[in-house]
């Protein structure tokens, strides 16, 4: 019989010839204790036994019956596009309470990883890295699914989700529609819409601004017969109009990241003569 260590009755004994078994195995459990010591007690039959006592220790082998758990089911993250490959995004962790092989955490990308962006590098450290240069113009956003595999038999498994958000850079130039001509009566008033030029910027920022300028050639002050809502692009008419006088203006719209990027956009009035 038992004299103690099988309080909880995780195994029996043959009181016969000794023979010590598993009785119930959900009380193994290698992560509550990875060792049990038995005392088994011998006795004697008749009117005054006698006794002997041994001790049995039962080292227990983990067995691989937990999987890896993140830190958190879901994590977030922002990144900056333009960055060179290989840029740290973020680092994911998961634990996993068996030991040795049954613990031992690798992380994959499974899910939601268009073009390879990301890669975990080294697969051990959960550090999710950039893959290629990113482009919040091409994709603002993405939502990784990722696996932590220990190398256990049979292996077990956990997932997380990365949601990445891809940070806006300015790194395009405005770009202007074709060049066209505008006609305007001669008599328009003062103050009237002469027309709307406006850039498309893909950024998001900085929102743009317009100015006129003298074209290459024309007169400068072909300028000051026009005036610009330097936000909305408008193009008012700022002074009287006469034909007889001078018959088209020429002027420029410039933008507020072209500075350094001729030629502007070129409007050219024309009089509608009538
Ligand atoms: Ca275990
Ligand atoms: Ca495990
Ligand atoms: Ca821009
Ligand atoms: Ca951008």
């Amino acid at each position: 019989s038992f004299g103690s260590g099988n309080e909880d009755g995780a195994f029996d004994i043959n009181s016969n010839n000794g023979l010590i078994r598993v009785r119930d195995p959900t009380h193994l459990d290698y992560e509550q204790r990875s060792s049990i010591r038995l005392i088994v007690v011998a006795r004697t039959e008749g009117h005054s036994p006698l006794f002997g006592y041994a001790t049995v220790k039962v080292d227990l082998i983990d067995a691989n019956d937990n999987s890896p758990r993140f830190t958190q089911v879901n994590y977030a993250t922002v990144v900056w596009e333009g960055n060179s490959k290989g840029t740290f995004v973020a680092q994911v962790s998961a634990t996993d309470d068996d030991s040795g092989e049954n613990a031992a955490i690798s992380y994959h990308i499974v899910d939601g990883n268009p073009d390879n962006a990301f890669a975990i590098d080294p697969p051990l450290s959960g550090i999710v890295k950039t893959n290629i240069v990113l482009d919040r113009e091409i994709r603002d956003s993405y939502y990784l699914t990722i696996m932590a595999s220990d190398q256990g038999q049979p292996q077990k498994t956990g997932t997380a989700m990365l949601r990445i958000s891809v940070v806006d850079i300015n790194d395009n130039k405005p770009t202007f529609p074709p060049h066209t001509n505008v006609s305007i009566v001669e008599d328009a008033e003062v103050g009237s819409l002469v027309t709307t030029v406006t850039a498309n910027d893909v950024d998001t920022a900085p929102p743009l601004t317009y100015a006129l300028m003298p074209s290459q050639g024309a007169a400068a002050t072909d300028v000051s017969a026009f005036s610009i809502d330097r936000f909305t692009g408008k193009i008012l008419l700022a002074q009287p109009l006469d034909f007889e006088r001078q018959s088209s203006y020429s002027v420029q719209v410039r933008e507020s990241e072209g500075r350094k990027r001729p030629p502007p956009f070129v409007l050219v009035l024309h009089f509608d003569a009538n």
